[in-house]
Formats: C-alpha cells, structure tokens, sequence
C-alpha cells in the first residue's frame, strides 16, 4: 500500500471486488472532509468491481458512534467488510485523544468479535488542511485506502474459506 499518496497502488494487485458486499459507516461531524472521504471508498469499490447495490452506505453523528453504526451493520446486513470514515481534528481540549482512542479501540474489538474485516478509515490531523490534503488533496484520499483494504482483507478471508 501506499506510504506517501494514499490513492496510489499497484491496481493489479487488487482482487475482484465483484462478488463482495460492503458496508459504509460515515461520520458527519466534519463533513466536507469525510463526505469526500465516502466519495473515494466508493468509487474505488466501483472501480474494482463491487455493484452499487452491495455498496450500502449509513450515516453516524460523530467518529465516536462510527464502531456502534459499524456494528450494526455486522448485525443485521450480509456485509463482507465495512469501512468506516470519519475526521477527528486536534482542537483545544483533549475531547480529540478520547474521540480517538475510544474509535480506535472500538474498530479493533468488532474486526475480532466478528471476524471480518472494519476498516479504519478515519483521518486523525493537528489541522483542517491536513485533513483536506488526505481527502482528495495532495496526499490522495483515505477512502482510496481504505476501499482497497477492504477488498483486500475479504479476499484474504475467502482464501482461508476455498
Ligand atoms: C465532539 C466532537 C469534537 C469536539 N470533535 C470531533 C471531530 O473532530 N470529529 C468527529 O468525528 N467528531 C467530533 N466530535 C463528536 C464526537 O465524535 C461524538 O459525536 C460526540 O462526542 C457525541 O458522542
């Protein structure tokens, strides 16, 4: 995967996404940046092969609720993998350390508990420009990311399945 460009990758190295099903949890709070975010997951799903009507998107208030609308849809969709995007943004307080390690800690429990894959696709910044500059800016797009992990990881599942 990428190091420096989020959105550049070996394209050949990426499996068929056609048969797969995702879930995508967003957060609002901070939405022009995760609104993009969602934008780049999807269409690099479309890209490598996913239907639109097994991409299935759903919205959350803030990254905190990201691992309980995660969770939901584990628990009541035929999902293959969700992705989870969001944007938490350094402010005054130390609200942002408690945002993120309560999100972080969240999409580790459910990729354990329920045995697929959930995609941290959450952007952690000092500052709103870096964050634009990794939703589609000059660093490519978290969601890029993020969508190709998730092809990734279900493909690694099945291949213990087969
Ligand atoms: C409260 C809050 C703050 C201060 N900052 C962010 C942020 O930068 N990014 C984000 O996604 N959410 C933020 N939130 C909202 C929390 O994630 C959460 O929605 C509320 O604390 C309610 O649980």
């Amino acid at each position: 995967m990428a190091t420096k460009d989020l959105s550049q990758y070996d394209i050949s190295s990426v499996p068929s996404a056609e048969s797969m099903q995702f879930g995508i949890v967003v957060a609002e709070w901070n939405f022009d940046i995760t609104s993009a975010l969602a934008n780049g997951a999807i269409s690099t799903l479309k890209k490598h092969g996913a239907q639109e009507n097994n991409i299935l998107l759903k919205y959350v208030p803030g990254s905190f609720e990201l691992p309980l609308g995660a969770q939901y849809f584990a628990e009541m969709e035929n999902v293959d993998a969700v992705i989870l995007l969001g944007c938490v943004i350094q402010g005054e307080t130390r609200h942002f350390d408690y945002i993120c390690q309560g999100v972080t800690k969240g999409t580790v429990d459910l990729n354990l508990k329920y045995n697929k894959p959930f995609v941290f696709g959450i952007l952690t910044t000092n500052n709103e420009q870096q964050a634009i500059d990794r939703a589609g800016g000059k660093h490519g797009n978290k969601g890029d990311e993020a969508a190709v992990t998730a092809i990734k990881m279900v493909h690694l599942k099945n291949s213990f399945l087969s």
